[in-house]
C-alpha cells in the first residue's frame, strides 16, 4: 500500500484513493527509465503532504505580506541555506513552482521582450524554455539556437562561439533535457564572458549528479543556476534558482512579485528534506551508481547493435536512435511500457520524423538506481528492451507479456520508497 498510508482519502474519496494506489503499484511493477523521474523518500513524501499546504507566505523570510510566518520563515531559510551549502553558491531561491517558471524568472531578471537570448534547440537536446519557438521564451525574445554536430552528436562549441559573437545574446542557457555528455561549463563561461552575456546553467537533469560529485559543477563559471528538484536530486516537484550574491536581489524580485504569488510551503519543506538527504555520503554513492548504471546499460545496448546519440553516455541519460531497428520511438515506447519498461519517445538530433512520432527513445537510470539495481542488472534490462522492441516490430504480444512478468519478478526483490507491503 501507499506509504505514508492514505486511509482518509480511502474513506472519503475511494475513487481518488484507488487511483493513487494503482499508480503506486504501477511504479512498483515497472522498470522506470524516464531520466527525469525518480522515487522520493518517504520523508520527502510526508513533508509534501503536510499542513504547510494551508499557508500563504507571499514575500521572503522576514518580509512577508501575510501574518503567521513564525515557522515558515525558518523553514524557507533552512531550505535556502541547505541549497547554498550543498551546491557552494552565495544565494538560493527555493520558491519557483517548477523548472519552466524558474527559467522564466531568469529572463525577467536579465532581459526585456525583443532582446536576443540563446539556448540549445529542443530537438538537439535543449529545453522548451531555452528559446524554442513554440515557448513564450521563443515568442517574446529574439532567440538564437545552437545544436550538436551531425557527425558526433556532441555539442558544437565552435557553433556556440560563432553564434554568440555574431548575435550577442544578453543571456546564454547551457544544459537541457537530452544531453548524454558532460557539459563543458568553463568553455561556455569563456564564450559568455567574451560578449558580456549572463551564463545560466540549467542543471535540472544533473543537479543530483553535481551534488553527489558525479558531474562537474557550473559554480564559478555560470553566475546563475536553475534546477528542478525532482530529477536526479530526488526531491519533490519544485525548482530552485541559485546565483552569485550580485544577482540574488534581481532574481528574487523576478520570482516574487515578478512572476509568482505565494510559495508552496509544503514543497519548500520537502525540498529542505531532500537537500539534507543529498548532503549525506550515501547520496554521493547513489550519484556515482546512477552514472555507472547508465554506462553499463549503454554498453549493453551498443553490444546489441543499438545506435546511441553521441555513442554512449557520461551521465544518467541515454538517447537511442531506433532508425536502424525500423521502428519509430512512439510504437517502441508503447511496446516497452506494455513489457513493464517505462521510457519516453524523443526526437534525436536532425530527426526526419515529427516530435509526436520521432525516431528515438530517451532513457536513464536515476529511478532504477534508487530502487537498488546495479551494473549487474543492466545487460538483462538491455536484453528485455531488445526483446520488446523486436517483438513490437513483429506484433508479438506474447513476448511482451512474458517480459512484463519477468520484470515484475525482478523488481519484487527491490522495494520502492513510497510503498509498504500491506
Ligand atoms: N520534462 C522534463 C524532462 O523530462 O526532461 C524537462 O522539463
Amino acid at each position: 500500500m501507499h506509504q505514508p498510508p492514505i486511509p482518509h482519502v480511502a474513506g472519503s474519496d475511494p475513487d481518488v484513493a484507488e487511483l493513487i494506489q494503482a499508480e503506486a503499484r504501477r511504479q512498483r511493477d515497472k522498470i522506470r527509465l524516464i531520466p527525469s523521474e525518480n522515487y522520493v523518500s518517504v520523508a520527502v513524501l510526508e513533508a509534501s503532504g503536510s499542513v504547510l499546504t494551508n499557508k500563504y507566505s507571499e514575500g521572503y523570510p522576514g518580509r512577508r505580506y501575510y501574518e503567521g510566518q513564525q515557522f515558515i520563515d525558518p523553514l524557507e531559510r533552512i531550505a535556502c541555506e541547505r541549497a547554498e551549502s550543498l551546491f557552494g553558491v552565495d544565494h538560493a531561491n527555493v520558491q519557483p513552482y517548477s523548472g519552466s517558471p524558474a527559467n522564466l524568472a531568469v529572463y525577467l531578471a536579465f532581459a526585456s521582450p525583443g532582446d536576443t537570448v540563446m539556448g540549445m534547440a529542443l530537438p538537439m537536446g535543449g529545453h522548451l524554455t531555452h528559446g524554442w519557438p513554440v515557448s513564450v521564451t521563443g515568442k517574446w525574445f529574439r532567440s538564437v539556437q545552437y545544436g550538436v554536430r551531425a557527425d558526433t552528436g556532441r555539442l558544437d562549441l565552435d557553433e556556440v562561439r560563432d553564434l554568440a559573437r555574431r548575435e550577442r545574446p544578453k543571456v546564454i542557457f547551457c544544459g537541457g533535457t537530452a544531453i548524454p555528455r558532460i557539459i563543458d561549463f568553463p568553455a561556455f563561461a569563456e564564450i559568455a564572458n567574451e560578449i558580456g552575456a549572463i551564463l545560466v546553467a540549467d542543471i535540472a537533469h544533473i543537479a543530483g549528479l553535481i551534488a553527489g560529485g558525479a558531474h562537474p559543477s557550473p559554480v564559478g563559471y555560470a553566475s546563475v543556476l536553475t534546477t528542478t528538484t525532482h530529477k536526479t536530486l530526488r526531491g519533490p516537484r519544485g525548482a530552485m534558482i541559485m546565483s552569485t550574491a550580485e544577482h540574488g536581489p534581481a532574481l528574487d524580485k523576478a520570482v516574487f512579485p515578478g512572476l509568482q504569488g505565494g510559495p508552496h510551503n509544503h514543497t519548500t519543506a520537502a525540498i529542505a528534506v531532500a537537500l539534507r538527504e543529498a548532503a549525506q555520503p550515501s547520496f554521493r554513492a547513489y550519484a556515482h551508481q546512477v552514472v555507472a548504471n547508465a554506462k553499463a546499460l549503454a554498453d549493453a545496448l551498443l553490444a546489441l547493435g543499438y545506435t546511441l546519440v553521441s555513442g554512449g553516455t557520461d551521465n544518467h541519460l541515454i538517447l537511442l536512435d531506433l532508425t536502424a531497428q525500423g521502428i519509430g520511438g512512439k510504437p517502441a515506447a508503447k511496446a516497452l511500457d506494455r513489457a513493464g519498461i517505462e521510457v519516453n519517445y524523443n526526437t534525436v538530433p536532425f530527426d526526419t520524423r515529427k516530435p509526436f512520432d520521432p525516431s528515438g527513445i530517451r532513457i536513464g537510470t536515476p529511478a532504477i538506481t534508487t530502487r537498488g539495481l546495479t551494473q549487474e542488472h543492466m545487460s538483462q534490462i538491455a536484453a528485455w528492451m531488445d526483446e520488446a522492441i523486436t517483438a513490437a516490430a513483429k506484433d508479438d504480444e506474447e513476448v511482451i507479456e512474458r517480459v512484463a512478468g519477468e520484470v515484475r519478478d525482478l523488481l519484487a526483490g527491490y522495494p520502492m520508497p513510497g510503498w509498504a507491503a500491506a
